[in-house]
C-alpha cells in the first residue's frame, strides 16, 4: 500500500513536470538563437551590410555599437534593429557590437572589421550622367551643344562630357523639372553630423540690391536633389530607391527671409508636391523675341507661355523630342525671383536658406548637402547609409523679365568626404 501510494506520488509529480515542460513548450516554441559572423572585411566607401539568422527572441531589442575606431575606443549607438549597414571612410580595424536584450536577458556578440582601400582611387566627382532632359529654357540647345541628328542618348553622353570629372562646364536644366542625372564611382557615405556631398552650379551674389539689409540673393535657381542608395546592389537606380532632399522650403516655406516681400510682390509662393508641367512645341520657330513663345499648363489648372529674349535666338524646345509636347515633374518651390528696381532692369533671384543646387556659391558651405536630410514621398524622415546616384531638377516655373526663366545650371558634383572637407550640418 505505502508502495502503491508512492508510486501514485510520483506519477503525479512526473504528470506535472511533462505538464510544467509543456507549458514551456508553447511559451517559446523555437529557442532563441542568433547566428552572426564575427568578422568581416570592406573596401571603405562601400555599404557593408549585416543581416544576423534570428531564430525565436519573439520580443527581442536590437542594439549596435561602434565599439572600437581605427582612432581608438568608441562607444556610438548606430542602430536599433537586428540588420546593420555600415559605412566607413578612414581605413583601418573596427570593432561593432550587437546587443540583443529579452525580458532580463541581454547577450552580446562582437563582430570585428577591417576597413581597406579600394585598389583604383574612387573619383570624387561624377563617374557618369546617366539621364538628361531640360526643361524649356533660352540655354537649351546649347549647354550642352545639339547638333543636327543628335538622339537623347547622345545628348546624355554629351551632359557627362561637360560634368564627369573635376572639371565640368555647365549644362542647363532649363526651367522646372528639367533635370539631370549621374553617379558617383562609389557610395558617398553619410556620415552622422556633417554634409557629405555638393552639387556645383553658378549661383552668385547680386552686387548692388537696392533693398536695404537684403537676404541673401542674386542669382539663385534652385535645384531640387533626389538621391539613391543602390539598396539591392543592382547597379541601377530603381523607382523605390530615389528619396528627395527636404531643403529649406521643405521644412517650412514662410521661414525663407524673403518669404513676406515674395507674397507683397505676388509671387505664387506655394510649395507644392507632385507638381507636373507640360510644355508645347511651338507651331513654328521665331526669329525674334517673342512673349507668348512656348505655352505651358500645369496640373494645377494654370497655364502661361515661356518667353524668347533678345540675347538667345535658338529653339528653347530641346530639338532631340519627338512628339508635341512633354511633361516634366517634381515638388515645386516658390517663386524668388523679384524686380527691385520696379522698372523691369533689375532682378534679383532670392536664396533659399538650404539643401539646393545653384543657390549658393560653390564655394560656401551652404551648398553642402547632408544625406541625412533625404525623406520619402510622404515628406518623412529616412536614414541611408549613403548615396550612389543623384539627380538634380529645376524647382521653381518664374520667368524674369529680360533675365529669362528661373533655370538651374549644374556643373559638376563633389564627395566632400573624400576632399577631405568637413562641412558641419543645420539641425532642424
Ligand atoms: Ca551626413
Ligand atoms: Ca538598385
Ligand atoms: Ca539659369
Ligand atoms: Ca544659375
Amino acid at each position: 500500500m505505502k508502495n502503491n501510494n508512492l508510486l501514485i506520488k510520483w506519477l503525479f509529480a512526473f504528470l506535472v513536470l511533462t505538464n510544467i515542460v509543456g507549458c514551456d513548450d508553447d511559451d517559446h516554441p523555437i529557442p532563441n538563437e542568433i547566428t552572426l559572423k564575427d568578422s568581416y572585411s570592406i573596401i571603405r566607401s562601400t555599404v557593408l551590410s549585416i543581416k544576423p539568422e534570428v531564430t525565436g527572441y519573439e520580443n527581442a531589442s536590437y542594439k549596435w555599437y561602434l565599439t572600437e575606431t581605427p582612432k581608438g575606443a568608441a562607444d556610438s549607438l548606430l542602430n536599433e534593429t537586428s540588420e546593420l549597414t555600415f559605412i566607413a571612410l578612414e581605413t583601418g580595424n573596427y570593432k561593432l557590437k550587437l546587443e540583443v536584450t529579452e525580458d532580463d536577458n541581454m547577450e552580446s556578440f562582437p563582430v570585428q572589421l577591417v576597413v581597406e582601400k579600394e585598389e583604383k582611387d574612387f573619383s570624387p566627382y561624377i563617374s557618369e550622367v546617366i539621364d538628361y532632359l531640360p526643361g524649356v529654357g533660352q540655354f537649351v540647345n546649347e549647354l550642352p551643344k545639339y547638333e543636327d541628328g543628335d538622339t537623347k542618348e547622345i545628348m546624355i553622353k554629351k551632359a557627362g562630357e561637360y560634368l564627369v570629372g573635376e572639371a565640368g562646364s555647365l549644362v542647363t536644366l532649363g526651367g522646372f523639372g528639367g533635370y539631370v542625372t549621374f553617379r558617383f564611382d562609389h557610395t558617398v557615405a553619410n556620415l552622422p553630423g556633417v554634409r557629405d556631398f555638393r552639387v556645383k552650379g553658378n549661383a552668385f551674389l547680386a552686387a548692388a540690391n537696392p533693398r536695404p539689409n537684403a537676404p541673401w540673393g542674386g542669382s539663385c535657381e534652385p535645384g531640387v536633389i533626389r538621391v539613391a542608395y543602390d539598396k539591392n546592389k543592382n547597379n541601377k537606380p530603381d523607382a523605390d530607391e530615389w528619396y528627395e532632399i527636404a531643403g529649406s522650403s521643405h521644412e517650412e516655406v514662410t521661414k525663407e527671409p524673403w518669404y513676406d516681400f515674395g507674397v507683397k510682390n505676388g509671387n505664387d509662393m506655394k510649395f507644392i508636391r507632385q507638381f507636373e508641367i507640360t510644355y508645347y512645341r511651338p507651331k513654328e520657330e521665331p526669329e525674334q523675341p517673342i512673349d507668348e513663345y512656348i505655352r505651358w499648363e500645369d496640373n494645377q489648372g494654370n497655364s502661361g507661355y515661356k518667353v524668347k529674349n533678345m540675347f538667345h535666338k535658338q529653339s528653347y524646345f530641346p530639338a532631340w523630342i519627338d512628339g508635341d509636347s512633354y511633361t516634366l515633374s517634381g515638388t515645386r518651390l516658390p517663386q524668388n525671383g523679384i524686380d527691385e528696381s520696379g522698372m523691369g532692369n533689375y532682378f534679383v533671384c532670392y536664396g533659399f536658406r538650404y539643401g539646393y543646387v545653384d543657390n549658393y556659391p560653390n564655394n560656401h558651405d551652404n551648398s553642402g548637402i547632408d544625406i541625412a536630410w533625404a525623406v520619402d514621398a510622404d515628406g518623412k524622415q529616412v536614414h541611408l547609409p549613403g548615396i550612389d546616384f543623384v539627380s538634380v531638377y529645376c524647382g521653381v516655373n518664374q520667368e524674369n523679365g529680360w533675365l529669362g526663366e528661373c533655370s538651374t545650371e549644374v556643373s559638376g558634383a563633389e564627395d566632400l568626404h573624400l576632399l577631405g572637407k568637413s562641412i558641419t550640418t543645420i539641425d532642424r
